[in-house]
């Protein structure tokens, strides 16, 4: 008899058996999450035809110019948890500030933070665009609704995952049992189990980042990516190029095929890099840790981070702990 496919649903629940303290909360966390996906995932794959294509004339707290998917998105995240009774703070990149639910906040544990589209270059291209997540506990001092207290590490984070639209949407998250992978069966409406347990492979074969900006890198970045390309069989490399312009798509590629992603400082425009740590840097280092890789700004790692606000932004190497380790040893200046 062909194995019954397994849901998310039946995934989490079966989860929750393993942990008898678990009151449901975070399974119907997750299930929220999987229908803000669903609802995404159909507008997409009309986008072209629809009322969604285009920009809204807004400028968001990034100083970038909205696309009306990106508004979509952001709306359909906040509807889907309003009047839910599990999160009572959302914070995402396109709202300045904490968006407090107090119809929730009697019984709500829990605070979303999220990106609702990555990669909003690639809509009107029809390229691969994502969803980032990040659940916290909620803060249990000081205003649960003000920006401070949710100022916390990415070690703290109770859940992190993404939803990746590409050729299929698939979504990926990182719990306590690890790193797990379903993909929508649009035709029955469920995330089904395509990859349990995931784990990165140690070393990669693949580097991933916009050479167009490699004028101004660091020094120590430049050499390390020009160590990669490097003719050397023993060691593997040349590496190949691969960049979608996504960190969703991007990062997917090196959790399921290894290598590493580095989104640099960039001394004249970005000192601090183009990712933001709350919601898109974070989530992603904890599913690489989990995974067995590794998340590291150059000198330190990402979980360790005590953030300073809300949208601030970190350079980033993650992927394959041998390669981001060999970032690192380029960064604090042992290799050259
Ligand atoms: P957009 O959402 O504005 O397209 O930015 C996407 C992103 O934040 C991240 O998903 C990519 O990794 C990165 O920017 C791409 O930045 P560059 O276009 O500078 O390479």
């Amino acid at each position: 008899m062909p194995t019954q496919p397994i849901t998310l649903t039946r995934h989490i629940l079966s989860q929750q058996r393993v942990h008898p303290e678990a009151t449901g909360e975070l399974s119907a966390l997750l299930v929220q999450i999987g229908l803000a996906a669903k609802v995404i995932s159909r507008e997409l794959a009309l986008l072209g035809l629809g009322a969604l294509k285009g920009q809204t004339g807004d400028i968001n707290v990034q100083g970038e110019a909205v696309k009306r998917l990106d508004a979509f998105a952001n709306e359909t995240f906040v509807h889907a948890f309003g009047h839910s009774g599990l999160v009572c703070t959302l914070i995402s990149e396109e709202m300045e500030k904490p968006l407090h639910l107090p119809e929730n906040c009697g019984r709500a544990k829990y605070t979303l933070l999220f990106d609702p589209i990555d990669g909003s270059s690639n809509i009107d291209v029809n390229g691969a665009v994502g969803s980032i997540f990040s659940i916290y506990r909620r803060p249990t001092s000081g205003d649960h609704t003000a920006p401070e207290p949710n100022l916390r590490p990415g070690s703290e984070q109770v859940i992190a995952g993404y939803v990746l639209y590409g050729p299929g949407t698939m979504l990926v998250y990182a719990d306590s049992h690890g790193v797990q992978a379903f993909t929508l069966d649009a035709g029955i409406g469920e995330f089904l189990l395509a990859y349990d347990q995931i784990r990165i492979p140690a070393k990669g074969a693949i580097y991933s980042v916009n050479e167009g900006h490699s004028g101004a890198w660091p020094p120590e970045i430049r050499r390390f990516v020009d160590y990669l390309k490097g003719r050397d069989p023993a060691t593997g490399r040349p590496y190949s190029g691969r960049y979608i312009g996504a960190f969703v798509a991007d990062f997917h590629r090196t959790l399921m095929s290894g290598g590493v992603f580095l989104y640099p400082a960039d001394t004249a425009k970005r000192p601090s890099g183009r990712l933001r740590l709350l919601y898109e840097v974070n989530p992603m280092g904890l599913i690489a840790e989990r995974a067995g890789g590794k998340a590291s700004t150059g000198t330190g790692r990402i979980l360790d981070i005590m953030p300073t606000s809300l949208h601030q932004r970190v350079p980033v190497i993650i992927g394959s702990a041998d390669d981001v380790a060999l970032g690192e040893r380029f960064c604090r200046g042992d290799l050259s």
